[in-house]
């Protein structure tokens, strides 16, 4: 009888950080949405990405969301709207008004805390400054709270060194609840260098989940030989966590699938980090760790950091029914 022996797989130890994927403002986001369309049935608009991440949006398209990026897009009709986890500028929410659109905040409690420290900041008089990344459409809700010109975006140091304010006596600053928390420490010091007198938040605004991912993953790496982060590309959160890998020494990769394992990188390592983005699906991270399985002999050991047991209510019109 010929026997083939089985080929035998190189050995792989997994570092699987923890806390990793969703946070507490995405579980509710999906939630809202997925309530929602249990609720007034489909469809259900959704403005902008709900959290960004490819698989969440396509599932939820799946179930009848329509996602559109303006309120424009969406005809007249008694369908609600839901805003995304990431807020919209109060002139969002009066358009929705005007149109007598039924409009569901998802926005996270977290990211609307800041919203309310900007507004609070411009009503004691002070100017405020907002520490992020252009564009973003957190950075664009938050700048939006108040009246146009009102915020000043900074999104460097060098950007600091530039800034040419009227008065630079009473000023504030807030940040978008996503950035590396290195970076932003720096560029803190840096306003504070420059203006001994700015306000801060009384608590960070960086949020507990980008801080425990980043502690995670920042624990993680110099002990691999190569990061894989879960996530998508136009996820800040996500970004910032392939980012802290690097930095911490390890050649990190995002990405949305196992169809994007860059096997050039990993397909001759002993051991691999793997962590996933705030908005990143369990689901995803367990497609990734077949796929190691299929060419590796994995162990696998799960490196803690933090316990998280946060939650949030649903947007208050969709509480009844939870
Ligand atoms: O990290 P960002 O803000 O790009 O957003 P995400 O990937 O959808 O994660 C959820 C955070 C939403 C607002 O903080
Ligand atoms: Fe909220 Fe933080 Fe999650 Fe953003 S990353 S949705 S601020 S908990």
């Amino acid at each position: 009888m010929n026997v083939h022996p089985r080929p035998t797989k190189p050995p792989l130890k997994i570092l699987l950080c923890s806390p990793r994927g969703f946070c507490a403002g995405v579980v509710r986001a999906i939630d809202a949405v997925e309530r929602a369309l249990a609720k007034f049935g489909p469809p259900v608009y959704v403005r902008h990405e709900i959290v960004h991440n490819r698989y969440v949006v396509e599932s939820l398209k799946a179930k009848g969301a329509i996602f559109v990026e303006e309120l424009d897009e969406i005809p007249n009709t008694n369908a609600p709207v839901i805003f995304s986890a990431h807020g919209v500028a109060k002139s969002v929410s009066a358009a929705a008004a005007g149109r007598g659109l039924l409009a569901i905040d998802a926005t996270c409690p977290l990211v609307t805390k800041v919203h309310r420290e900007a507004e609070i900041h411009r009503r004691r008089g002070r100017r405020v400054l907002l520490v992020g990344h252009s564009g973003h459409p957190e950075v664009v809700g938050t700048m939006g709270q108040l009246p146009e010109g009102a915020v000043v975006l900074v999104e460097s140091v060098e950007d600091i060194d530039r800034l040419k304010l009227d008065d630079e006596s009473n000023l504030a600053y807030v940040t978008q609840t996503t950035l590396s928390l290195d970076d932003s420490q720096e560029i803190v010091s840096a306003l504070m260098r420059r203006f001994p007198l700015i306000i801060g938040p009384h608590k960070e605004d960086i949020c507990y989940a980008t801080t425990n991912r980043q502690a995670a993953v920042k624990e993680v790496a110099p002990h691999v030989a190569a990061v894989i982060v879960v996530g998508s590309p136009n996820s800040s959160n996500s970004q910032r966590l392939r980012e802290v890998a690097e930095r911490a020494g390890a050649p990190a990769q995002l990405v949305q699938g196992r169809g994007e394992i860059d096997w050039e990188i990993f397909g001759n390592i002993s051991s691999l980090g793997i962590t996933a983005g705030a908005s990143a699906p369990e689901v995803l991270v367990e497609e990734i760790m077949d796929a190691f399985a299929e060419r590796y002999d994995i162990v696998v050991e799960t490196i803690s950091s933090a316990d998280e047991n946060v939650s949030f209510p649903l947007p208050k019109e969709l509480r009844a029914i939870a």
